[in-house]
């Protein structure tokens, strides 16, 4: 069928949901909401068999729902209305949750109901639980939607609250007021709530040391405890502040400000100053880890949004140098539970002094990075992908000698979308090793996002694991234990491979031309990439739908 997605933007959810339509030979062509007079003119032009929202904040006008179906996906149970469904959901302790697919009416989320799909309500963020639970059962619901569409003859049921299994209700859009933490009366436990229900929009509203800020990124502590309220030590990163009952770290903070808005960056480097006097305590710097089971290591990187700072990719360089030397013959590379690695830290690079100086300095510290995993000739690497990864991060992925990923796991091998990018990491030697020189130039041209199965199709990837997490890791520690036995010979073959290559073309002389082409993205006259950055990190909102995306404003398409 033709499926056009009008959406707010094309989030996670929305790239997953594409890519299982395309994979089921459906397609996807792609509307931004911008404007009523902009979406009926995508409908006229594109004439889909089917309409569908992923995520999408404003009402279908009514001329477009009255004519054909249009399915919305909203991120609550059966009954659930409002634009808060996972918010309120965190707030009140739901234990199970779910995702309904429902059809476009008058009445915001009233329509009728055309398949729902149910998952337990995990102890995470908004925007974890959004990114895995969520987004598994948008999939099943709207797979489920989709089919009976397609085989015609399906009456989707009517929202009727007096039903027993409507148990979802009308909740109104959640206010500040909603949200506020009382640092005198919250516990531990409300407070991690009422955080982890904000993240990462739009934060919990609160002041810190005097200043206005909203909070994200919470994680609890043992044994830190003082007066409610207090901040009583940092890590150069995250805070650490009390609670009634102990104590939480909040690892980023955005400043409300009049004027131009302010975006998240870590909290310590937001309060600057008003730090003097507070103790440090840099070992409570938990987002790499290392652990090795049964001979095999394990070096996880768990950074917010995946964004990898210059600081961050020089202690994770310094901790994986430290792997190397280490008794092991296979190392995984296993990033973050949501992210591998998105690449380069864009909101501490617009935070930037000269943004074109950390643009460069961060780009050197990951490829730094991507050189030393290349170059590893003790032990066989393998970059597990149990979150997603895009741009740079999945480049990296890519200098490991194996790569595997989550079946859920959606990918971006592209730096196009970001103002015209070129992109570094090595990756004009990583991928068209893999997938030769005609597909790497097709997928870096096209710019669209690739499941973990047809990534895997295409060779950018070596294996796709389905099942929970649990099951991946599982998958993960039985290919590691593979490679160990055959090390011997899979690292002789590693370093005559890494020596022919070499020869025919050093590491040195690509890095040198990619970074050539990075000078002008950075220092150049088009000012592509600055802007792209800009708009990005200040989550300005969309002027047009890229062509890329929106199949039926290219020239030559029905
Ligand atoms: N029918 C139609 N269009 C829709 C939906 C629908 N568009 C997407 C929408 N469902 C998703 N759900 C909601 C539900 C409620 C609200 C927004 C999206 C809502 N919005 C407030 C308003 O519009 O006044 C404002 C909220 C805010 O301040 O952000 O209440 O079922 N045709």
């Amino acid at each position: 069928m033709r499926i056009l997605f009008l959406t707010h933007s094309f989030n996670s959810l929305a790239q997953r949901l594409y890519i299982e339509l395309a994979a089921r030979g459906h397609e996807v062509s792609i509307e931004f909401d911008i404007s009523d007079a902009v979406t009926q003119e995508a409908v006229r032009l594109y004439q889909p068999d089917l309409i569908v929202a992923p995520f999408l904040k404003r009402a279908i006008p009514e001329a477009i729902w009255r004519e054909q179906v249009c399915l919305i996906v909203h991120p609550g149970i059966k009954g659930d209305r409002g634009p808060s469904a996972l918010d309120w959901a965190i707030m009140n302790g739901e234990t199970e949750w779910g995702v309904t697919v429902l059809q476009a009416a008058a009445e915001m989320d009233a329509g009728d109901i055309w398949a729902t799909a149910s998952f337990a309500l995990r102890t995470a963020s908004k925007s974890s639980l959004y990114r895995n639970e969520v987004t598994e059962a948008a999939v099943v619901a709207m797979l489920e939607a989709v089919a009976k569409f397609e085989t015609g003859g399906f009456a989707p049921e009517p929202l009727d609250c007096n039903r027993p299994d409507v148990r979802g209700q009308w909740h109104p859009i959640m206010r500040q007021e909603d949200r506020a933490i009382d640092w005198q009366l919250d516990d531990t436990a409300t407070v991690l709530r009422k955080i982890r229900a904000a993240d990462g929009f739009p934060g919990v509203l609160d002041e810190v040391l005097g200043l206005p800020c909203y909070l994200y990124d919470a994680h609890p502590t043992d044994g830190l405890q003082g007066a409610p309220g207090k901040v009583i030590a940092h890590n150069n990163s995250a805070i650490c502040r009390t609670t009634t009952d102990g104590a939480i770290w909040i690892g980023h903070l955005r400043e409300k400000r009049e004027g131009e808005p302010a975006f998240k960056l870590p909290a310590a480097m937001v309060l600057g100053a008003r730090l003097t006097g507070i103790p440090v305590l840099a070992s409570a710097q938990t987002d790499i880890r290392y652990e090795e089971k049964n001979g095999v290591g394990f070096l996880h990187f768990d950074f917010y949004n995946g964004a990898m700072s210059t600081a961050q990719c020089e202690r994770l360089l310094q901790a994986y140098l430290a792997a190397t030397r280490r008794d092991t013959q296979v190392i995984v590379l296993a990033g973050g539970a949501d992210f591998w690695s998105n690449g380069l830290h864009l909101n501490l690079i617009e935070a930037a002094d000269s943004p074109a100086d950390e643009s460069w300095a961060n780009i050197n510290a990951i490829d730094d990075l991507a050189h030393a995993i290349i170059e590893t000739d003790r032990q066989i690497t393998l970059s597990a992908l149990h979150g997603n990864a895009g741009a740079g991060g999945m480049f990296l992925a890519l200098a490991a000698d194996q790569v595997v990923a989550r079946a859920g796991t959606v990918l971006n091998p592209h730096y196009k979308a970001m103002g015209n990018l070129y992109g570094s990491e090595y990756w004009t030697y990583l991928l068209p090793r893999r997938v030769g020189a005609e597909r790497a130039a097709e997928i870096t041209d096209n710019r669209l996002p690739v499941g973990a199965a047809s990534a895997k199709t295409l060779g950018l990837i070596d294996d796709c694991f389905a099942g929970d997490s649990a099951a991946f890791w599982h998958q993960v520690e039985a290919l590691a234990g593979d490679l160990a036995t055959q090390a011997p010979g899979l690292l002789a073959e590693k370093q005559a491979q890494r020596q022919r290559d070499e020869a025919i073309r050093s590491l040195a002389d690509y890095r040198a031309e990619e970074l050539a082409n990075l000078k002008r993205n950075f220092y150049g006259f088009d000012p592509s990439y600055h802007v792209a950055r800009y708009n990005f990190v200040h989550k300005v909102p969309h002027s047009r739908t890229p062509r890329h995306l929106a199949l039926h404003r290219r020239v030559g398409v029905k």
